[in-house]
């Protein structure tokens, strides 16, 4: 067997921990889909479209720490682009491939079907450059290890999304083998004398602090620091609070943990002990305007230090060219035979109140949303992973209390409606041993229905609740009027649709807290494919931390031009 450009890109991604890619078919990609099905132990997983296939690739990395996606040319390709656009957002190494226009094409004059109709084809390259660390096109089988290494590599260093485009004829193309993955896998050490200044100083913003405070940031799984953390806070003893884009990135069982700090919205107990710190060690933290609720909670100034995948700010000065596992490792040696600081800590201990368990409602009555939340607690085991959508569904995943070593995964920073469903189809083709959960609103789910379709064909046990609020709650709260009504579907019926002749999915419709309990049941003892619940409620039926942030994001939004 001759061994081609498809093979050597397909030996790479299951050389870096791939065992499934995603794929639309399209006549730019279709010999290059042949191609990487020779390769053994990659399984093609196929979509149905490629907006879909993006996000399932984004879910997969995950759950899997990488993802692909095959894609045909522009039609493909720029529907993928705002799932990169997603991935790049949330620092996840997603590789977008598409196939290309033929190689005796490119500079020919030749008008292409699938393109814009002039004939130049380099527009597609030009918009992937804009939203990956890396963007190459494959025009010559020659050239095609280097730029496919150079994608892959820089996508898994930069922990971004990359692209690599194959002229459709070039797939085929003989191509040596690829070697050792470890050229791919090699990172760039710190500096040690860069090194050995961060630790200095940030040893010194705690030695100076009699109040320190730990934030936990969205960017720490990227970062591959997340053991560090642990190990960090075990170190200083003091208090631990994650930002909302960070849930479950830090053990929420463990004695350090003192909630969700986000402002206003915080969990109990979580701001007081915040603002009362001296001193924040944040690390690999986002702050935007939903993180800050709307700029009102951004911890800033000579009290705060910012500790990043590879970048460190303390005491006025900047650190580049570290690693945050190497500046983490330094300061646990530094702080070693040092009396903890545990000042925040038992502060948070005096002022928490224990949280009464939520009561179960009437069985009978209308499905309000807290029973719908508790109903779903009831439900998070260990080996749990929640996939929440942009909406209510963030607020009520928020405030779920985890398990050691429950997951929930938030696209928080990218927030694209819809996203959900796709990706959670990504993260069980990556985690079938995991229980997961999709937690998503109506609006949300008229996006991405179909990709349910593809959980039911690959037999996937996933549970979906979808809030049927009957429109966009969450807009709502922000800017209300008549764009935040939606048409109403039948979405438990929709399971019927999907199943066709050899499907095993199910949906229920759950309009009280008994039939949400029995659907619940079934869904359970259902391991042949997804069960959809759709949970009937009220349209004012949301959290109050919605209804509180959505004012401030809300207030931040309206502000009036600046005079010039
Ligand atoms: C692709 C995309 N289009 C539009 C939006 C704006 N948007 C944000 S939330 C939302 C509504 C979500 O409604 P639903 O899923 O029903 O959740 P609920 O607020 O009702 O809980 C919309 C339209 C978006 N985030 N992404
Ligand atoms: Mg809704």
């Amino acid at each position: 067997m001759t061994y081609t450009v498809g093979h050597y890109l397909g030996e790479r991604l299951a050389q870096i921990g791939l065992k499934d890619h995603f794929a639309v078919a399209g006549d730019y990609n279709l010999v290059l889909l042949d191609q990487l099905l020779e390769i053994d132990g990659l399984r093609q997983v196929y979509c149905c479209n490629e907006l879909n296939c993006g996000f399932s690739a984004e879910g997969y990395a995950r759950a899997n720490g990488a993802g692909a996606a095959v894609v045909t040319f522009s039609v493909g390709a720029l529907s993928a682009l705002n799932a990169i656009g997603g991935a790049y957002a949330e620092n996840l190494p997603v590789i977008l491939i598409s196939g290309a226009p033929n190689s005796n094409d490119h500079g020919s004059g030749h008008i292409l079907h699938h393109t814009i109709g002039t004939p130049d084809y380099s527009y597609q390259l030009e918009i992937a450059k804009r939203l990956t660390c890396a963007a190459v096109s494959i025009t010559s089988a020659e050239d095609a290890p280097v730029l496919i290494d150079h994608a892959i590599r820089t996508a898994l260093r930069e922990k971004k999304p990359a692209y690599i485009e194959i002229a459709c004829n070039v797939a085929p193309m003989p191509c040596p083998r690829p070697g050792p993955v470890g050229a791919i896998l090699a990172d760039v050490p710190s500096d040690p004398e860069t090194l050995k200044l961060a630790i200095d100083e940030l040893a010194s913003f705690i030695t100076a602090r009699k109040k320190p405070i730990m934030l936990v940031g969205s960017r720490l799984r990227a970062a591959g620091c997340e053991d560090a953390a642990i190990r960090l806070a075990d170190a200083l003893g003091c208090a631990v609070t994650t930002m909302a884009a960070a849930k479950s990135f830090f053990p929420e069982d463990h004695p350090a943990y003192a909630g969700t700090y986000w402002g206003d919205v915080s969990s109990p107990g979580a701001q007081q002990i915040f603002d009362w710190a001296d001193g924040v060690l944040c690390l690999t933290p986002v702050f935007n305007d939903y993180s800050t609720v709307g700029w009102t909670a951004w911890p800033k100034g000579d009290n705060v230090a910012l500790m990043d995948a590879r970048h460190i700010a303390a005491g006025g000065k900047a650190f580049d060219g570290v690693h945050l596992r190497d500046v983490i490792e330094g300061l646990i040696d530094r702080l070693k035979g040092q009396p903890k600081k545990d000042a925040t800590l038992v502060e948070y201990h005096r002022i928490k109140t224990p949280e009464a368990p939520v009561a179960a409602a009437e069985p009978n009555a209308p499905l309000v949303r807290a029973e719908m939340a508790r109903q779903i607690q009831g439900l998070l085991t260990s080996d749990t992973s929640v996939i929440a959508e942009t909406g209510d569904s963030w607020f009520n995943a928020i405030q779920m209390k985890l398990p050691h070593g429950a997951r929930v995964e938030l696209e928080m920073q990218w927030g694209h409606i819809g996203w959900s469903v796709p990706a959670t189809f990504g993260y069980a083709v990556a985690a079938p041993e995991r229980r997961i959960i999709a937690m998503i609103g109506d609006g949300s789910f008229q996006l991405t229905a179909q990709e349910v379709a593809q959980m039911v064909r690959l037999k996937l046990p996933v549970i979906i609740f979808l809030v049927n609020n009957r429109g966009y709650t969450i807009e709502v709260q922000i800017h209300d009027g008549p764009y935040n009504n939606i048409k109403n579907w039948d979405y438990a019926d929709l399971m019927g649709v999907f199943n066709a002749e050899d499907g095993h999915g199910k949906g229920f419709r759950a309009t009280t807290g008994a039939e949400m309990e029995k659907a619940i049941a079934a869904a359970v003892a259902n391991r042949e494919g997804p069960t959809l619940i759709e949970c009937v409620i009220d349209r004012d039926d949301c959290t109050s931390d919605l209804i509180s942030w959505g004012r401030r994001v809300a207030t931040a939004n309206a502000r009036p031009p600046a005079a010039r």
